[in-house]
């Protein structure tokens, strides 16, 4: 997809356009966790939050999703709410962005998919939750996230609180390192596990500030090294869930899933609502705390990165 080819079925949120126009800073945002990762009213206060968080942090955010077939890069307050309340969106990756818009149906965007919409809007920092990843047991069920494979070709800064403890951690660290991929914890030399703030792996990398972040990006540019980079900030410590009371949790869910052969691509969402269930809501106030710090983190990013690159 080339910019100029997807303009046809692609809108742009007005202030989104005014920024690409300027060369201002913009921060990317998936809308999965809006339509498949939270439940409704709190995903539309989680989106609107991490929204104001990234204009207060002097950037602007846009919202992706495709809605009734068009590709949006940015939505305003009333889009958001609708989408957020549609029941049966799509969960869009890399193998279906393309199908709802041929289709003129409506979804949310994966980070697999919201890399490719935002690489062709020219956007080059995008914050989320938790990106997919190798699934425990993926020796025999073959599933790993096509979020792995997106970052190893698109251009794009992933801001993270690492991959989810219902993930193989291990296992998506070495495909990272496979296909190239650079993780770079901040601030910390370990791999933070999504709602705890460590899992028992070293971070590949480490950095400690935002410039840094935007430099390696800019020396990998420079040297024409395909691919986007992970950024994993921990969640911060006064939400974190321990390891140990999570992985209670994520056996059980883990088993519910075989007992109910769920399958494909709707793991990751059944995983996430049954550890919800499980943790009584702790699970959800950790997530969305996490999120907002990762829209921080990528604000300064993309402020770095515009001022570096002007
Ligand atoms: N992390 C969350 N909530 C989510 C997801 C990740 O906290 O809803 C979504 C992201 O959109 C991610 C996707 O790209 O799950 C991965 O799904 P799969 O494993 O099927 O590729
Ligand atoms: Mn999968």
């Amino acid at each position: 997809m080339t910019p100029e080819t997807a303009r046809a079925f692609t809108d742009f949120h007005a202030p989104v356009a005014a920024a690409l126009a300027a060369g201002k800073p913009i921060v990317a945002l998936e809308s999965t966790i809006i339509t498949h990762g939270m439940p409704f009213p709190k995903n539309v206060e989680m989106a609107r939050t991490v929204e104001a968080l990234i204009s207060e942090g002097g950037a602007v955010p846009a919202t992706i999703a495709v809605v009734g077939g068009r590709l949006k890069i940015g939505l305003s307050d009333t889009e958001l709410e609708a989408l957020a309340q549609t029941t049966g969106a799509l969960k869009l990756s890399r193998a279906d962005l393309a199908f709802a818009i041929a289709q003129r149906l409506s979804g949310g965007t994966t980070v697999a998919a919201t890399m490719i919409a935002a690489h062709a809007a020219g956007i080059k920092v995008f914050a989320t939750g938790g990106i997919g990843g190798v699934h425990q047991g993926a020796e025999t069920s073959f599933d790993i996230s096509a979020d792995l494979d997106e970052l190893a070709r698109t251009p794009v800064v992933v801001v993270s609180a690492g991959a989810k403890a219902i993930l193989d951690i291990g296992k998506t660290l070495e495909v990272l390192e496979t296909r190239g991929v650079p993780v770079v914890a901040f601030g910390t030399d370990v791999m933070p596990a999504f709602w705890s703030r460590q899992s028992p792996h070293q971070a590949p990398l480490r950095l400690d500030d935002a410039a840094s972040i935007a430099a390696f990006y800019n020396a990998r540019q420079q040297l024409g090294i395909q691919g986007g980079m992970l950024v994993a900030n921990p969640v911060p410590a006064n939400v974190e869930i321990p390891a140990d009371i999570m992985a209670t949790h994520i056996a059980a869910a883990q088993q519910a899933a075989l007992a109910q052969k769920i399958g494909g691509k709707n793991v990751t969402p059944f995983l996430l609502a049954k550890i919800l269930e499980l943790t009584g809501g702790e699970s959800l106030k950790t997530n969305i705390a996490l999120v907002e710090n990762n829209a921080r983190l990528a604000a300064k990013i993309a402020i770095s990165l515009s001022e570096q690159n002007s």
